[in-house]
């Protein structure tokens, strides 16, 4: 029987991807944890434990005595964030994936998903439908710390047998939670001010083209590559996944056709340079080719899906 833990539940993926693997494996196949005690009220469905990935002895107990056979670890600083704590992001990024290889390792997990970014490419990366294997040189601790970690997974798969699965995801963009220290997340706050305020203040310029994914797109995408078979995983660093490519213009534009009042002011700051360093748009053939990907979602659809959704959801 499968058991899952997810570390990091109470983030913007997990608070979601927790919800579609209780759904899909059964609410008591699943164990939620996060490290901070406030995001026990998101998982009233399932168990919930307060853990900290940086203590590998508890991470330990709980797989042993829970009898866990999958972990998704999502627990991580992002690129804005890891920016202003270089060695924090670095510590809590890195020694978190080690602990969670190690412990795959010894006690002989059967699967692991682990998220990597674009964030691994950077400003010398081709910027559009950049490919799978383009040349990688990123500018944050955070691009720094994923590409490392893409390849302790493939040192691990391929030295030990850890069946490690990676996807570089990029901004994600749901209405059920708030995005927490990336350079996409404006992509994400600008719904909630359109609802809230009818304005709103952009921290990119209006012509910043970044890869997002709308995320009941990543969670498919997740569930989609950890049900595949093995053999049929033939990137063991991270696959490329590609959603959509916007500017937020024409975010801001989308928004407008439901909101015609809605105004955006443009005032960027330290993420700009973060932004023009990353790709614009993604090439995902890889993933589409080896287990069968494919997103759902456009700009349109994702907006008319969230400005439909998100005001019952926030009052
Ligand atoms: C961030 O902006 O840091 C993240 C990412 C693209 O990985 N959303």
């Amino acid at each position: 029987m499968n058991k899952l833990l997810v570390i990091g539940a109470g983030g913007q993926l997990g608070t979601e991807l927790t919800q579609s693997l209780a759904n899909t494996y059964g609410s008591e196949a699943v164990i939620a944890t996060d490290f901070q005690e406030s995001a026990r009220s998101k998982f009233n469905y399932c168990r919930f434990k307060t853990l900290n990935v940086l203590d590998k002895e508890a991470v330990g107990k709980l797989l042993q005595k829970d009898q866990i056979t999958q972990v998704y670890h999502l627990a991580a600083i992002l690129s804005a964030t890891g920016e202003k704590d270089p060695m924090q992001a670095w510590d809590m990024n890195m020694r978190g994936l080690l602990h969670v290889l190690e412990l795959a390792r010894e006690n002989k997990l059967e699967k692991i998903f682990w998220p990597s970014s674009i964030a691994v490419f950077g400003p010398n990366t081709p910027k559009q439908k950049t490919p799978q294997d383009a040349l990688k040189n990123p500018t944050t601790v955070y691009g720094i710390s994923k590409l490392a970690g893409e390849h302790w997974c493939e040192y691990y798969f391929n030295t030990y047998g850890v069946d490690v699965r990676s996807l570089r995801f990029p901004g994600l963009i749901g209405y059920k939670s708030l995005a927490g220290g990336g350079t996409t997340d404006y992509a994400v706050d600008i719904y909630h001010q359109a609802i809230r305020e009818q304005s709103f203040t952009c921290f990119l310029q209006e012509d910043t083209y970044l890869p997002m994914m709308y995320m009941d797109d990543a969670v498919q995408a997740t569930m989609q590559l950890m049900a595949a078979p093995a053999s049929s995983i033939r990137v063991r660093t991270s696959y490329n996944v590609s959603g959509m490519s916007f500017s937020p213009r024409e975010i801001a534009e989308s928004i407008q056709s439901h909101h015609p009042n809605f105004q955006v002011q443009y005032a960027p700051d330290f993420r700009q340079q973060i932004a023009d360093s990353w790709p614009s748009s993604i090439n995902d053939d890889c993933a589409r080719n080896d287990w069968g990907w494919k997103a759902e979602f456009d700009l349109p659809k994702m907006t008319t899906e969230i400005l439909t959704k998100l005001p019952s959801y926030i009052h």
